[in-house]
């Protein structure tokens, strides 16, 4: 799963990245004036962490997200992004746009002057400008098809249907994030990359002392407000330092962790966990997945062989400290193909193969 972290320049994305990577070294790839650095990282789970001190295991594995800060947008090109800017943006599977509120005046804004609302608009705007156009190819291009004979007539209309409703809705200055879409309709535009159809977390990157700015934003998006700049500063303190320093100020838990957690569930993401003296780690699967499916996440041959899991929540095997006395308490469900793991699950999947 791979976030793009994208935004004007200057609005705070490679301090923001800084602050994720936490000075490691991200792979830079570099191509005209396209700069794009990506980095793998741990989602911090304070249910790994507990899980972890109960059965101290040698090894500890949190879920990852992978983040890539996109440079060279740069306002609006009325829907004409460059080709490389474009292909990277489609390969993404969402978006954290960061939004300038911090005023520093060494640091220019590329439209003259802080707006956070503005910032929000033009790159929606943008990126729906930008679907408007590729939806307007694709109808050219099926209007031609009928036109030649070419293809399967009802496939055609049955798109050519399709793409007109997604261009009235783009037309209407409307994201396709918002777009009612059957299954099988979602199914049908899913490998067109649409960059306003991918879920967006908004980061309003605060100053010293700020509050978050009142933001009208469609829908479905989640507006997460951070300090980008003394996340970073904490992010590069030693952890000791860092714990010293929060309490400090009166900080619970770095904002960053939350827009971390915030941008995996933004992908319908969600873990379940296996646990031992072994390893402790959590698993990444979807929002809806079955038992096997999500058994097949650890291994082939446990979906393949999937006989049944013994779950129990992560609560009520932290209250009771182990298994066997979560057992005793009949909170160890046995669960068959058709179960749907719910997030926080602690699973130990039975198969044969
Ligand atoms: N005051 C203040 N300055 C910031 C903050 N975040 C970034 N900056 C400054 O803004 C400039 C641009 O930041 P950068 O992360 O490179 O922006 P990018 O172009 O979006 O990658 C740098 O000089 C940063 O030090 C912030 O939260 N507060
Ligand atoms: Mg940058």
């Amino acid at each position: 799963m791979k976030l793009g972290i994208i935004g004007l320049p200057q609005v705070g994305k490679t301090t923001i990245f800084n602050a994720l990577t936490r000075g490691d070294y991200p792979i830079t790839m570099s191509g005209g004036r396209l700069k794009v650095h990506m980095a793998v990282i741990d989602v911090p789970d304070p249910r790994v962490d507990a899980l972890s001190q109960l059965y101290h295991p040698r090894k500890i594995a949190y879920a990852k997200v992978n983040y890539t800060d996109i440079a060279g947008l740069e306002g609006t090109t009325g829907g004409n992004l460059s080709g490389s800017l474009l292909a990277e943006l489609s390969q993404m599977d969402g978006f954290i746009h960061v939004v300038r509120c911090f005023e520093n005046p060494s640091v220019s804004h590329i439209q003259g002057s802080v707006s956070p609302q503005r910032d929000v608009d033009t790159m929606e705007e943008e990126f729906i400008l930008n679907d408007l156009i590729q939806v307007e190819r694709r109808l050219e291009r099926l209007d031609e098809d009928r036109k030649r004979n070419r293809g399967d007539k009802t496939e055609i209309a049955r798109e050519e249907v399709l793409f007109q409703k997604l261009s009235a809705h783009l037309s209407d200055e409307l994201p396709l994030r918002v777009c009612e879409l059957t299954v099988d309709e979602a199914k049908a535009i899913s490998g067109y990359g649409f960059l306003s159809l991918k879920p967006l977390l908004i980061i309003p990157n605060l100053g010293d002392d700020q509050q978050p700015p009142a933001l009208d934003v469609p829908d479905e998006s989640v507006v997460v407000a951070i300090q980008g700049r003394l996340e970073m500063e904490i992010a590069q303190l030693q952890p000791e330092d860092a714990q010293l320093f929060m309490d400090e100020y009166d900080i619970a838990e770095p904002s960053l962790h939350r827009m971390i957690r915030e941008s995996y569930q933004l992908m319908n993401l969600q873990s379940f966990f296996t646990v031992g003296e072994d390893e402790v780690r959590a698993w990444t699967i979807h929002r809806g997945m079955t038992a096997p499916e999500a058994a097949g996440v650890i291994h082939s041959d446990l979906q393949k062989g999937f006989i049944r899991a013994e779950v129990v929540s992560c609560d009520d095997l932290l209250s009771y400290g182990s298994i066997t006395a979560a057992r005793a308490k009949g909170l160890v469900r046995l669960e068959g193909k058709a179960y749907h793991p719910q997030d926080s699950d602690i699973m130990h999947v039975l198969f044969n193969v």
